[in-house]
């Protein structure tokens, strides 16, 4: 029996499996090798090709992160180019400039990034920064915290060299405008902040980084942060197993610890596509009424093996594989 094969059903039976890569079933043998960790004294399989996967339809997003890691640079770098692609794109509503704003009017951006050390950084709440994806990154490597919020986010972010600018479009303005006409606030399900960036990238290493990057839910209350820049919610990475992230009604996610478990539940040994599949099935067991709302997640293992699922129709997700930049309808729970 090999010994990957011997692992997993040690897994499966309970024996014990050291901490680490012990569990990864893997399909993929084109794209992936298998290694023994050094931490752990387990097999495991790796992605040998890069690949690269993000939350809904950002071709250019997927292209910019993918020609980093054909450049031969590191995943965290392909996440927050990749990111950055969205963060600047204008006509985007729910990432960086142009992002949709809170009740009060104001852009409040959300991001953050993990790298394969299992080092993060974050920002919450900040305003008038176009990319909160490469603060969160100075948060992670220059600063002893892992965490900066509103206002000393955005004075952190001008003291280093970014520029204060106005996130507000005229589009966005104007949505919100005539938002404030009835005020009524109702998540809809696929329409409203369809463009949440969560991205995930494994490079030629076979090492992979996470990112994360929002203007959260349209005109939420001031203040309010969501999951897409909390650990092991919005994102979550283990270099040993794989990584995963989220987009959709935050608080549900955030109950849920949804990245977090699906990371944990591919060490347990399930696929990428089974661990979204028991993340989703939390979420709609503790909230029987998830008809009017949306939650998405993408996965992928170290062997570059990847899945997604969602709550509703709707979700898709990029993914750069084998010189392929494809955009996959997601399968989802709601089938009535
Ligand atoms: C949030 N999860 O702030 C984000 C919103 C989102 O696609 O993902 N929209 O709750």
């Amino acid at each position: 029996m090999k010994r990957r094969k011997f692992i997993q059903n040690a897994s499966l039976t309970g024996i014990g499996v050291v901490a680490g890569a012990a569990a990864i079933s893997c399909k993929d043998e084109k794209n992936s090798k298998e290694v023994v960790s050094s931490s752990s004294n387990s097999a495991a399989m790796i992605a040998t090709t890069p690949v690269v996967i993000a939350t809904w339809n950002v071709p250019t997003s997927t292209a910019k992160a993918w020609e980093v890691l054909q450049a031969g640079k590191s995943a965290l770098e392909a996440i927050e180019q990749g990111c950055m692609v969205e963060e600047a794109n204008a006509e985007g509503q729910s990432v960086g400039i142009g992002g949709l704003p809170d009740r009060d009017g104001n852009v409040t951006l959300d991001a953050c990034i993990m790298n394969k050390h299992g080092n993060y950084g974050a920002v919450v709440c900040m305003q008038n920064i176009m990319h909160p994806i490469s603060v969160a990154r100075k948060v992670m490597e220059d600063t002893p915290h892992v965490i900066l919020a509103g206002k000393g986010a955005e004075e952190y972010a001008v003291s280093i060299g970014f520029k204060r600018e106005n996130l507000l479009t005229e589009s966005s303005k104007k949505a919100w405008e005539e938002w404030r006409k009835t005020s009524l606030y109702k998540p809809i399900i696929n329409i409203e902040n369809h463009d949440t960036i969560g991205m995930l990238a494994i490079d030629k290493n076979g090492d992979i980084s996470g990112g994360c990057t929002t203007s959260g839910l349209a005109y939420k209350m001031a203040g309010r942060v969501g999951d897409s820049p909390i650990i092991g919610s919005g994102l979550f990475i283990d270099n040993e197993i794989g990584g995963a992230t989220a987009t959709g009604l935050g608080e549900e996610v955030l109950k849920t610890v949804g990245s977090f478990l699906i990371v944990e539940l591919m060490r347990q040994g399930k696929s990428p596509q089974e661990a979204c599949e028991e993340a989703i099935g939390r979420i709609i067991k503790k909230t029987p009424d998830f008809k009017d709302f949306q939650v998405g997640y993408i996965a992928v293992n170290i062997a570059g093996e990847t899945g997604a699922y969602s709550i509703h129709k709707g979700f898709t997700m990029m993914q750069f594989q084998n010189d392929e930049n494809k955009n996959i309808a997601v399968d989802f729970y709601n089938k009535a």
